[in-house]
């Protein structure tokens, strides 16, 4: 209808309330239009006047995030910026490239926000750009939170469940142990568990190794290999493990297990295919993103419910994964793909292709980003899982109102926006520790003869 249709049907006195809602405001004047659409109705219009990038290491994992300030006195928002291994390099991102962009903006606009922001530096994507993108973007959705006084879940449509299941992650030296630690977590309400199992001398993903400590000084490389390991033995032992955790604990528990993209294609798929009989809830990253296209062999070979995505980074690698069935969780690590904006269209992309979301969710995720996939999650029907999600006592200092943990689910403290704060003096009494600015551990684990191998 336009507009002067509409001023037609109502009385002379309360034309002006209406031009007030058609331009976005109330009563004032309109002239060109262009004034009204600066601020939301009833609200008055803000400004971001500065932005700041707090790094902090509460438990020792490097977390990155960032703090958007506005122009009303107390007003701001938190969002998740952490990709721990190059942590400088998206404050350096945040503090020279968006910060000047960004200060002076209506945060508001979170989408063009996004959208500009993207674009801001013309070569575009990658894990330093979109996180350091996905700190402001979760603070905007956080303010915007603040200023409707809901909880950013209820900005998303509103609660399809009161709390998020979670995964608990367990480990072992040998099937033995891994038991024990199952039913531990069931004991505490989880009804699912991820199973990792170590195996004797190979440093294997998610198993603690005890090793002796190399009193080797020389520099780790092809011709000294330090952590080694082997597909062989990984590959007999997993399908053992859960053979023997459904024959000792049973069906009345969810097992979950990550490859961590440390096979060959063919590997991936037999393991896949072994698995398959034991009813996995799913099986996690059981090839390396590189090798996308492989997906559809282990799709055509078996039905094990197939979750895939930390690594992914721009819509290129996920999309077709969806949109094509070939996996069943989308497992994107929520701020390397740009932060809440970008993972709300993964997340409704998904549901239209029966793909269940399972963000990824380590303790290198900070409660900020937690928080903002758990209101994702109350409020997406293709909810699957979520990871972790339990966070040791000075990550729950330095972050007052992290979600709470009950029974097997991650409850929202149903404050307004993220509903979590940051204690900055706090904060800045865990700095990052010491030694190398990144963590030695990735890309150093090679085969026998030398080979490095895909973490
Ligand atoms: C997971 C992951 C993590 C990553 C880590 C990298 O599924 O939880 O694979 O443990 O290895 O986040 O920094
Ligand atoms: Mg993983």
């Amino acid at each position: 209808m336009r507009r002067r249709d509409l001023l037609k049907l109502v009385p002379a006195g309360a034309a002006v309330g209406i031009g007030g809602v058609l331009a976005g405001q109330d009563a004032a004047p309109v002239k060109n239009g262009r004034e009204g659409a600066a601020s939301l109705r009833g609200l008055p219009p803000l400004k971001i006047t500065d932005v700041k990038t707090i790094l902090t290491s509460p438990d020792r994992i490097r977390l990155v995030v960032v703090k958007v300030l506005t122009s009303e006195p107390g007003l701001y928002g938190l969002g998740c910026a952490t990709f721990t291994q190059r942590a400088l390099a998206v404050h350096t991102a945040v503090e020279k490239y968006l910060k000047p962009f960004l200060i002076g903006r209506n945060p508001d606009e979170i989408e063009d926000i996004w959208q500009s922001s993207y674009v801001s530096s013309y070569w575009r994507n990658g894990p330093v750009l979109f996180n350091a993108m996905s700190g402001i973007d979760m603070a905007l959705w956080d303010i915007k939170g603040k200023r409707a006084g809901m909880p950013v879940y209820q900005l998303l449509g509103g609660k399809c469940r009161f709390a998020a299941a979670l995964y608990a992650h367990t480990s072992g030296r040998d099937v033995h142990e891994v038991e024990d630690r199952v039913r531990a977590a069931m004991e505490k309400g989880y009804k699912h568990v991820r199973v990792q199992l170590g195996i004797p001398g190979m440093a294997t993903y998610g198993a603690r190794v005890e090793r002796e400590p190399s009193k080797d000084t020389a520099i780790i490389g092809p011709t000294n290999p330090g952590a080694i390991w082997e597909p062989g033995r990984y590959l007999r032992d997993v399908p053992k493990l859960f053979d023997h955790l459904r024959a000792k604990i049973g069906d009345d528990v969810e097992l979950l297990h990550d490859v961590h993209e440390r096979v060959s294609p063919s590997e991936g798929v037999k393991l896949c295919k072994d698995l398959e009989q034991f009813r996995p809830f799913f099986i996690e990253d059981p090839l390396p993103p590189e090798q996308n296209d492989h997906f559809k062999l282990i799709r055509q070979q078996c039905a094990t419910p197939i979750a895939m995505g930390e690594l992914f980074n721009t819509q290129q690698e996920y999309v077709p994964l969806i949109t094509n069935r070939l996996i069943d969780f989308i497992r994107i690590h929520i701020s390397q793909i740009g932060g809440l904006s970008m993972a709300r269209k993964v997340a409704n992309l998904a549901e239209f292709f029966g793909v269940k979301t399972a963000w990824h969710g380590p303790g290198d995720v900070s409660p900020v980003g937690h928080a903002a996939g758990l209101a994702l999650e109350l409020a997406t029907h293709n909810f699957g899982i979520h990871e972790g999600g339990v966070f040791p006592d000075h990550t729950r200092e330095v972050f007052p109102g992290c979600p709470e943990t009950k029974n097997g689910f991650l409850y929202a403290n149903e404050s307004p926006g993220l509903g979590i704060d940051l204690d900055e003096t706090l904060a800045a009494k865990f700095p990052y520790p010491e030694g190398p600015t990144f963590d030695h551990s990735w890309g150093t684990t090679r085969r026998r003869d030398g080979t490095v191998i895909r973490p």
